[in-house]
């Protein structure tokens, strides 16, 4: 038997498995409730699930130690006194007087500090500790967790663009105690059944537009999603082209399919009012929203003058403009956006040799969310529900002859991503007949979606 198992069923002598009928912190009832609290008074055991720890992660990375209150306080105390990390305490509230600190313990800005959750069922808890942690100025970008319930939590944690590892896994740890004959066979049925269930509704389905439309503020991304479903596309089509008539006339033909037409204004040679005159009506009449991808990424001044000014006058006529993050989030607060304008953030380039990484990408995350003007990301990965997804780098023909490493099949991007939305360019523009071709996208893109909620 692995020292990892053996080590598993010293615990579970202690009793930290109950079966039975339980309604866990979030409301959903269980039949089964894992409760790590009792290692706290077995020193012995504390220290090996500290050497368990150390053999999985490298502690020198690591400025300060942090556990999830309360359960995980006495394995973040071990885990600290064997690795002479720094040890800081989390307080679940504040206790109302006296400094109101929420984290004890001497600690500064800019310290990398590694974080341990004892069970993880959703990963809220988690969060809430990280966002605590964060609002501190520090940096949190390995998380482990003793135990995965695998009911979403792990996902949800990296979907944010956090490294979360697990020592065990329940479906793991029945198998393991079915086979030694500590479950009866009626239990495990039933756990098997409860676990299979909620990891099915995790991995598979996804909201509905009608179900991400409640989760948004700001009007633009209500109306992105009431076009899509009027018009059944989640097509947004990439004119990457450097004439204005010949955006106008493939606009013309394709705008009843799309629900988006994107630009990149600074190469259209011929670029001018009269154009965005005619492009707005198209988009009226067809409906369709416009987007600017001009990808702001200066500071917060020179974004501002950058929208408002020059020969595009961008903040006049387009109804999204993507922006990159890599100035902090005070470049786009101050950017006296319209309030029926919206900003898409970029938090991971579709190009396989970008140079973001999981920290920046949960960082513009982060910041995403918590902006009103933001509706939605660029990301090549699953995102939080509260925002919109969009999809730029797709080919049917992806990946053949290693040519289109950067391109991905429309279904892989609903599959994979969850995504809401593609964005497809030279696929439609460079092909014999653009129209068939974008409806090619569309409908693969909209099966792609219904037959994942
Ligand atoms: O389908 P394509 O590759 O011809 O065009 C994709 C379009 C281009 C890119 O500038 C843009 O999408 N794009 C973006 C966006 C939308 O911001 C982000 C990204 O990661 N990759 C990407 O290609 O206009």
């Amino acid at each position: 038997m692995e020292k990892k198992e053996h080590f598993f069923l010293k615990i579970y002598d202690l009793g930290i498995i109950k079966f039975g009928n339980f309604t866990l912190k979030s409301g959903i009832k269980s039949p089964i409730y894992i409760d790590f609290r009792p290692i706290a008074s077995r020193p012995d055991l504390l220290i090996k699930l500290s050497d368990l720890l150390i053999n999985e992660t490298n502690f020198s990375d690591f400025e300060l130690i942090c556990g999830v209150p309360y359960a995980a306080l006495p394995i973040a105390t071990a885990l600290s006194l064997r690795t002479n990390v720094p040890l800081i305490i989390k307080r679940k509230e504040n206790k109302g007087y006296g400094t109101e600190r929420m984290i004890e313990g001497i600690y500064k800005k800019g310290q990398n500090c590694f974080l341990i959750e004892d069970v993880i069922t959703s990963g809220d808890s988690l969060l809430k500790t990280i966002i605590d942690l964060e609002k501190e100025g520090l940096i949190i970008k390995d998380i482990m967790s003793i135990l995965d319930r695998e009911q979403g939590g792990i996902e949800n944690i990296k979907k944010r663009g956090y490294n979360i590892k697990t020592l065990f896994r329940i479906g793991d740890i029945l198998n393991m105690l079915n086979k030694i004959n500590l479950l009866k066979k009626k239990e495990l049925h039933m756990i098997q059944l409860f676990f299979k269930k909620k990891i099915k509704n995790v991995q598979e389905k996804r909201l509905s537009y009608e179900e991400k439309r409640k989760k948004l503020n700001h009007p633009i991304g209500k109306k992105l999603i009431d076009i899509s479903l009027e018009k059944k596309t989640n097509l947004i089509f990439s004119a990457d082209i450097m004439y204005s008539n010949k955006i106008l006339e493939l606009v013309n033909s394709i705008g009843d399919i799309i629900c988006g037409l994107k630009i990149h204004a600074d190469i259209i040679n011929d670029f001018s009012s009269s154009f965005i005159t005619s492009l707005k009506k198209i988009s009226l009449e067809k409906k369709f929203l416009l987007f600017e991808d001009r990808k702001l990424s200066d500071v917060g001044y020179t974004n501002y003058l950058q929208l408002h000014y020059g020969i595009h006058k961008i903040s006049s006529w387009a109804d999204i403009i993507t922006v990159h993050l890599l100035s902090g989030k005070n470049s786009i607060q101050k950017l006296n956006i319209p309030c029926n304008m919206a900003l898409i953030t970029i938090s991971e380039m579709s190009s396989h040799d970008r140079l973001s990484d999981d920290n920046y990408i949960r960082n513009v995350l982060n910041i995403s969310i918590k902006n009103p003007k933001v509706i939605g990301t660029v990301a090549q990965r699953k995102v939080d529900d509260r925002l919109l997804l969009f999809s730029p780098g797709i080919h049917f023909s992806n990946n053949k002859n290693n040519k289109k490493k950067d391109y991905i099949h429309p279904r892989k991007a609903f599959e994979k991503n969850k995504t809401d939305f593609i964005i497809v360019g030279k696929a439609i523009y460079q092909s014999k007949n653009p129209v068939l071709e974008a409806e090619k996208y569309r409908k693969e893109a909209w099966n792609a979606y219904e037959t994942k909620l």
